[in-house]
């Protein structure tokens, strides 16, 4: 646009210019006057003929700038289509090879390679299809109440090994087992426990340690049933943790089916577990609720 408009003053004044000849200053200047200044319109005149030219260069140059930057966004947009397709298409095989390798018998031989994948089974004592148990135990934590010691869940092995041992206490922390709270709030299936059981009510926990060789990530999801799509669905179930009124603990997925430790059953009251119910507020509803109890599943990919 400032091209253009310089073009037309510059065009205005050359229009002015053209025409303005020794007639037009004679009688009103010397002679010599005359010349010097006639010189000076012909040098004008040729400067702006020469700016005339350049300005057109200008133009020129302008010109195939602009359809050049016009064939580099198209060359850009195709690119970028001709990109995405493969490797879209990549994914999807590399996924499809990757379940292939799972389920392939013999499987557990890339696992040397890949390291596997462990998780905790809170609440059973075997591991899923698949995946193999590196030892079962029962549940344990601090004191519901104690304000120190830790504030996870461990599975013990039933069969400790002791090192130095000091007989007494005199550590000051200590380890506790666990047994299920309920009150009248029983979500879990009763299949993998005595048929008299009806509520888990101050039944000792249990749990197992699993691994899955042939996979390599693990991961704890809270108020899902479902994995993600590629994932593996391990075990699902309720969260549980301990009551808001004792001491803080973490919050740990059990099993949907229990099984319990029956010669620990009684309430002796070490560390407790109780399901976690939603609470409104912060946490987003309706797609949360108040009191609902929340469900969790252990995937692996
Ligand atoms: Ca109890
Ligand atoms: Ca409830």
């Amino acid at each position: 646009m400032t091209a253009v408009i310089a073009t037309v003053r510059i065009g205005i004044l050359l229009a002015a210019l053209c025409c303005l000849t020794p007639s037009h200053v004679r009688g009103y200047v010397s002679e010599a006057g005359q010349e010097v200044l006639m010189k000076m319109v012909y040098d004008l005149q040729k400067d702006i003929i020469d700016d005339k030219k350049k300005l057109a260069h200008l133009d020129m140059v302008t010109q195939e700038l602009q359809e050049e930057n016009k064939m580099l966004k198209e060359k850009l947009k195709d690119f970028h289509k001709r990109e995405e397709k493969p490797v879209e298409g990549l994914n999807k095989t590399l996924i499809r090879y990757r379940r292939q390798i799972q389920n392939s018998p013999g499987a557990d031989i890339f696992s040397l390679a890949s390291g596997g994948a462990t998780y905790v089974r809170w609440g059973r004592t075997v591991c899923p299809s698949g995946a193999e148990k590196v030892y079962n135990g029962v549940v344990g934590s601090s004191w519901y109440d104690h304000n120190g010691g830790g504030a996870t869940y461990l599975c013990l092995p039933h069969d400790p090994q002791w090192g130095t041992v000091t007989e007494g206490y005199q550590s000051k922390s200590y380890m506790y087992g666990v047994e299920f709270e309920m009150y009248n709030n029983d979500p879990f299936l009763k299949t993998n426990v005595d048929r008299k059981i009806t509520s888990l009510q101050d039944h000792t926990a249990v749990c197992a340690v699993c691994r899955i060789p042939t996979r390599t990530s693990q991961v704890m999801i809270p108020a899902k049933m479902d994995c993600p799509a590629s994932w593996t669905k391990e075990y699902g179930g309720y969260l549980m943790s301990s009551h808001h009124t004792h001491k803080k603990s973490d919050f740990v997925c059990v099993d949907n089916a229990p099984e319990v430790n029956d010669g620990g059953v009684g309430n002796q009251n070490g560390g407790l577990w109780y399901n976690v119910e939603a609470a409104c507020g912060s946490l987003p509803c309706p797609s949360y609720g108040d009191g609902k109890e929340l469900t969790c599943v252990v995937c692996t990919k």
